[in-house]
């Protein structure tokens, strides 16, 4: 890192989204049901009863959006591919109008000189499987190797980084055990057993992908948390532990081939696991989701703050910076750009990863164009500046971290917040689906066409 605020001449800018979360066009062209279009069709799920039906129309509007990350001068674009669409069943027959499409858009970038970085399952099992017992049973790990053999087959090197799971921690927790995600399940048993089978999918893919492009790297993305006691107290700092341990330790250690972490194992059978819930890990499976990766992905918004629900703990929220729109984001979301310096720096030098790219960093906040249409999204602007400023901190200690997706490209359907929470540095009217740059995407340009930290928005 230069004294100039520059980065690395190689460090790749790039922003992020997910199918479902924005290509609409549910069930076009043979595209199959998914568990979210189930989960959003299904009344009183999803806020004001949203669904991802259209979202931002990108399965029809994808070339005007390349010419938006063209225009903020993006190397790449995360995307993830959504398995319905190119097995409508789960497995089995291959939608070559659903392949069609994932070309075109491959294409499209490769034209615009941007590197496609696709996502195999960002959240969306085809319903098929769902019905079959989805996570919790293995031959839904099984099938995803054949999703990844059909479309690595198909987008091999074109795609030039494979990440086989977005946050598995939120498919197997959100959605099976707090019940607030697709499926909507809440038992513990099936979460553990949905966490080991999506982790096996991951390393029943990395060979695949291998094989069909051999040029790609290959990865996991991951949201490994970053989680601090709210205090001293042995309660406090033992919940940071289990926090730590469920949504981080649980699926990182067993990918860098340390097995599942024991502690964990103790605290969900105290919190009602049956103690043989381990017996779904079957020889080799360790061996399987620990195959060497190119790199991690770390998706970071917040640090999770632990305070024990703990006769006597008092509630000593003494880090807590005063609660401000500048602080907070729209669902809460503690602005904190030292926890993805400090987690960047753990995962580094604890895991040893060969890369890591932030795959995922962004602030909800709903502000919209005022009467001359532009949009001051001054927050946002403000928290991408310091998360940037964090990354500089980062390089600086060593951390062999190559690249930073802005998430989102476009406001998009946030899950259960529907579209009442809003991601994007690009607005998106969902009416009329015309898309304007915030002043956050004008901001994250002038960090690109620099490629330094920089404080002001060029317009
Ligand atoms: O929108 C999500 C994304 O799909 C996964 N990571 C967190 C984002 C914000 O909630």
């Amino acid at each position: 890192m230069s004294e100039n605020n520059h980065f690395p001449k190689d460090f790749i800018w790039g922003a992020a989204t997910a199918a479902y979360q924005i290509e609409g066009a549910w069930n076009e062209d043979g595209k199959g049901e998914s568990n979210w279009d189930r989960f959003s069709h299904t009344p009183g799920k999803i806020l004001e009863g949203h669904t991802g039906d259209v979202a931002c129309d990108h399965y029809h509007r994808y070339p005007e959006d390349i010419e938006l990350m063209k225009h903020l001068g993006l190397a790449a674009y995360r995307f993830s591919t959504s398995w319905a669409r190119i097995l409508p069943e789960g497995r089995g027959k291959v939608n070559q109008k659903g392949l069609d499409f994932y070309s075109r858009l491959v294409d499209g970038l490769l034209e615009a000189d941007i590197m496609p970085f696709a996502t195999l399952y960002h959240w969306d099992l085809p319903q098929a499987l769902e019905d079959e017992g989805g996570w919790t049973v293995r031959s839904t790990a099984e099938a995803f190797a054949e999703y990844a053999e059909a479309i690595s087959k198909h987008l091999g090197d074109r795609i030039k980084s494979w990440a086989t799971l977005n946050e598995p921690a939120c498919s197997a927790w959100l959605g099976h055990l707090l019940g607030i995600d697709a499926p909507g399940i809440k038992d513990i048993n099936k979460a553990l057993l949905a966490s080991h089978h999506l982790l096996l999918a991951h390393g029943l893919a990395v060979p695949l992908l291998r094989k069909n492009a051999p040029k790609a790297e290959v990865g996991i993305v991951l949201n490994t948390s970053w989680a601090e006691a709210a205090s001293n107290s042995r309660a406090d700092l033992d919940d940071a532990r289990k926090g730590d341990g469920l949504w981080g330790r649980w699926f990182i250690d067993p990918v860098f081939g340390r097995g599942y972490p024991q502690d964990v194992v103790r605290d969900v059978i105290a919190q009602g696991a049956k103690p043989d819930f381990m017996d779904c890990v079957k020889p080799g499976d360790l061996a399987t989701i620990s195959a060497p990766l190119d790199f991690i992905g770390i998706n970071y918004y917040t640090r999770n703050l632990h305070r024990a629900a703990e006769e006597g703990n008092e509630p000593q929220e003494r880090f807590r910076a005063e609660k401000s729109p500048e602080n907070f984001s729209e669902l809460e979301w503690e602005k904190y750009a030292d926890g993805l310096h400090f987690l960047l720096t753990r995962v580094a030098f604890e895991y040893q990863p060969r890369k890591i790219y932030v795959t995922e960093n962004g602030a909800s906040y709903s502000i919209g164009p005022d009467e001359d249409g532009r949009v001051h999204d001054k927050y946002r602007v403000s928290y991408y500046r310091d998360h940037v400023a964090a990354m500089q901190r980062t390089l600086a200690a060593g951390v062999p971290l190559a690249g930073y997706f802005a998430w989102s490209l476009l406001d998009n359907f946030e899950w259960r917040s529907g579209y009442t929470q809003r991601f994007g540095i690009v607005w998106v009217d969902f009416e009329t689906q015309e898309r304007t740059l915030k002043d956050s995407a004008l901001y994250y340009r002038n960090v690109i066409k620099k490629n330094a930290l920089v404080e002001e928005i060029e317009q």
